[in-house]
């Protein structure tokens, strides 16, 4: 049920409508390729190869062709004296940090890179002439996994030996040893996670604006988090003043992590609109964004599990190769090493874990966070080991993991891998899911049919997932460089209108309804009185952005904390106007009231009034009724969850039918439930594309040949079943709200539910893993390779 977005009674944790659906289903809502409409146009030429020495760049045809106002080439960028340079934000002790340039001038490293870039008046002018610029290369062998490309000549970067970037290790590996040498079992696993390529319904995109009279340069563009990329353009990029530099992220199509980055495209646009001294834009298109921008995963994993003959596990062990790609970009380092190895516990208490992770440079597009980021990857070791080890141990996979389950009364519970699990009860909504889908029973029906040659397979996913990075001060000492903060804004307007600013970036998830609800709840006013605003760097202070599941935990927290300020200042103004003592002034439901004297009261609007009159208010008092807040919470928080998946498996096929899907999540305090309910259902058919759908192919010379919707298998709605969702309530701590976030929980318990699902319906074929995307294909061949069906 859904409630009006007029209704006065308490909000938080009512399913309001969403007040962003209106412009967005109307065809209103204004995208950045909306912006700018008498712009000029940029079309950035990529590199023919993955691996090649530039020897020359002809640009004196192109620049001839009608319509085309300049041609630019990575020469022209370093010649006006930029920085010119991408950084990687998160430090690893050893990293080594190749420069970055907008354009490539020496050599390509992947078949994304930039090497020069038309100005025209229309688009496809702009297209057609990037066919005129001549450029000559020498071809180099190219490598495309992180295994292959330890140690291939030549490499992608002279600075980096054997191409390895960083070589990160966490957890006791003395300790690890022994458990493993005392351990009744010990079971492996050797898998591998595909890229994933992030396809958000609107490719990057970005105008910009200069006027030279003022210096100033306005960027509208695809952001995750607009503060970050003025920062960027303005240290590392561009070299622009950062006070005079404005980046928007109007309306944004999506995001899934891709749109975090500070990548070269959206500078190059920035730097022709100043060079040129007019209005310009760039436009992805759907090939170029798979091409150029971030992509997931690409982890090759070994990873053991020693378990005692009761099911108690003792230690894991894990090493990986992750791929990042020709580039780093800024969470390409903190992704693979310390999202990924703090999540090998999931809900389990694991007394000793050691993860190694090869960090390798490929010939391929960089890669960084995807919806789930590290922890997708992390849990879904895990999950695969715990079903592989029941498997060896002959126990129900159920089992296993209820033996290890960390306790209600453990919280806070130190894992062996360095977090500190703020509250759960996982017990609770495992059984729940167990009890939804119906397992013994499921069990049985599973024997039954096999009797008759089809073949169920039930597979359970336990997560967990750190959510909304912080404290700032212990992400600096593990190398990041950015806080783990965020800024909430509350704002009264003289009338009682309120304006909520934060640094959050909304890419679909609902934001303005659910940040007017924390506030509108803590101020007890009218959802409608309250408007939010996001993605805007003049009009938002500063900002760290939406990524991690941070915006109802941390951007929650910090509009809920100045709420609260505004809340203790109107109550000295509401005390001196009743004549009261501010101990004996109450507030609720929006007024203020003398305790004892119900009949001396006023509302938070007519205080908010008298503040900006300031003819009566207390001495020292400034007047004015807003304040800001810095909110930097001690620590993440952890969603956590129990995922069901029931599949038939048609052995002759490899047809996978999923019969039913049941997801029971806890994420803390619900803000709004509709939106956390859509929140689990886009996560799970991200979770089940990757599982059963999804790869990026590169072919051996490094071209990517799933470039484009025709050849990437994307999940369409006839692929994924309806989903029984659930949940539980456990608060966090560790934030005002009790919140904790919940839009990458999904995706990160559904993959290895689906996987464990369908390994569990080939059990009788003796498989006992598979590698993903489960498609027909890899399916029907391990049940041939069986003796087949
Ligand atoms: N929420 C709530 N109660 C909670 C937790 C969250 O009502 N206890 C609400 C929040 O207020 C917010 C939404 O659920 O409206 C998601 O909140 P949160 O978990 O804090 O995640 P973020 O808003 O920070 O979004 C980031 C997360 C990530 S990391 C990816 S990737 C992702 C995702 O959200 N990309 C998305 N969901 C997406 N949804 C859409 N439509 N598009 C994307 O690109």
């Amino acid at each position: 049920m859904t409630t009006s977005p007029d209704a006065a009674d308490q909000v938080f944790g009512s399913s309001v409508e969403r007040r962003e659906d209106p412009s967005l289903l109307t065809g209103k809502a204004e995208f950045t390729d909306d912006k700018l409409p008498d712009a000029a146009h940029v079309a950035i030429l990529r590199s023919q190869f993955a691996h090649a020495r530039i020897e020359s760049v002809d640009t004196s045809t192109a620049a001839e062709r009608d319509g085309v106002i300049a041609v630019f080439t990575g020469e022209d960028i370093e010649a006006s004296g930029i920085p010119n340079s991408i950084p990687t934000a998160w430090m690893l002790p050893g990293l080594v940090t190749p420069q970055y340039r907008l354009m490539a001038t020496d050599k390509v490293r992947h078949s994304g890179d930039a090497i020069a870039a038309v100005v025209a008046e229309d688009r496809y002018v702009a297209h057609d002439a990037l066919d005129d610029v001549d450029v000559s290369y020498e071809r180099l062998d190219a490598a495309t996994t992180p295994t292959e490309a330890v140690g291939a000549e030549p490499p992608v970067h002279e600075e980096a030996e054997d191409n390895v970037a960083f070589d990160f290790e966490l957890g006791d590996a003395d300790a690890v040893d022994e458990a493993f040498a005392a351990a009744d079992h010990v079971s492996t696993v050797e898998l591998e996670q595909p890229r994933i390529l992030p396809t958000p319904v609107e490719p990057r995109a970005a105008a910009a604006s200069y006027d030279p009279g003022t210096d100033e340069l306005t960027v509208w563009m695809t952001s995750q988090n607009p503060h970050l990329h003025r920062m960027l353009m303005s240290t590392a990029t561009l070299g622009h003043p950062e006070h005079k530099l404005t980046v928007i992220a109007p309306e944004v199509g999506g995001g899934f992590g891709k749109k975090i980055y500070h990548y070269p495209d959206e500078a190059i646009t920035a730097w022709c609109a100043k060079r040129l001294e007019r209005d310009v834009k760039w436009q992805a298109t759907r090939s170029e964004d798979y091409v150029t921008g971030s992509h997931g995963r690409d982890h090759i994993t070994e990873a053991e599990l020693a378990v005692d003959d009761d099911g108690t596990v003792r230690a894991m062990r894990v090493e990986t190769h992750a791929g990042l790609g020709a580039h780093l970009l800024q969470f390409a380092t903190a992704t693979p090493s310390y999202l990924y190895a703090t999540i090998l516990s999931s809900e389990y208490d694991i007394p000793a874990i050691h993860c190694r992770v090869v960090g390798v440079f490929t010939n391929t597009a960089p890669v960084d966070a995807y919806r789930g980021a590290g922890r997708a990857e992390g849990i879904y070791v895990t999950e695969r080991l715990f079903d592989v080890a029941a498997r060896g141990l002959g126990l129900d996979p159920t089992e296993l993991r209820r033996t290890n389950l960390v306790a209600p009364d453990e919280f806070p519970f130190e894992t062996s891998v360095g977090l500190v699990y703020d509250s759960g009860e996982y017990e609770r909504a495992m059984d729940r899911a167990l009890e939804i889908v119906d397992y013994d029973d499921l069990r049985e029906r599973q024997a039954a049919l096999r009797e008759e040659g089809r073949y169920l397979g039930i597979g359970v996913a336990n997560f967990v997932e750190s959510a909304g990075l912080s404290p700032s001060k212990a992400a600096g000492e593990l190398g990041a460089q950015a806080g783990g903060w965020e800024v909430g804004v509350v704002r009264f307007h003289p009338s009682g209108k309120i304006v909520v600013a934060c640094g959050t970036a909304d890419q679909g998830q609902g934001h303005r309804t659910t940040l007017a609800q924390i506030a509108a709840d803590e101020l007890g006013v009218p959802i409608a009185d309250v408007e939010v605003v996001e993605g805007n760097t003049d009009e938002v202070p500063q900002g760290m952005g939406t990524y991690g599941s941070r915006s109802a935990p941390v951007g929650g927290g910090a509009v809920s904390t100045s709420a609260r300020k505004v809340v203790e200042k109107a109550r000295k103004i509401a005390a001196h106007q009743l004549e009261a003592d501010a101990d004996d002034v109450e507030f609720e439901d929006g007024e203020f009231r003398v305790k004892g004297a119900a009949q001396r009261s006023m509302g938070i609007a007519d205080v908010a009034m008298q503040a900006y009159l300031g003819h009566d208010i207390p001495d020292e008092m400034e007047p004015g009724l807003e304040a800001t807040s810095y909110y930097d919470p001690e620590n993440f928080t952890f969603p956590f969850g129990t995922h069901v998946a029931v599949v038939e498996v048609e052995p002759t096929t490899g047809d996978v039918e999923i019969q039913r899907y049941v997801a029971v999540d806890d994420c803390g305090e619900q803000i709004n439930p509709m939106i956390v309910e859509g929140q689990i259902h886009g996560g799970i058919a991200q979770g089940i594309g990757a599982a059963l759908f999804e790869a990026a192919q590169y072919d051996g010379s490094g071209n990517l040949v799933t470039g484009s919707m025709n050849d990437y298998a994307l999940p369409r709605a006839s692929d994924l079943p309806e989903y029984e969702t659930d949940s539980t309530v456990t608060p966090s701590p560790h934030n005002p709200l009790g919140v904790k976030g919940v839009g990458e929980s999904a995706t990160i318990g559904a993959t290895p539910a689906v996987v464990n699902a369908v390994v569990d319906a080939l059990e009788p074929f003796g498989v006992d893993h598979l590698d993903m995307p489960l498609t027909n294909e890899t399916i029907w061949a391990a049940v041939e390779s069986a003796g087949g069906s």
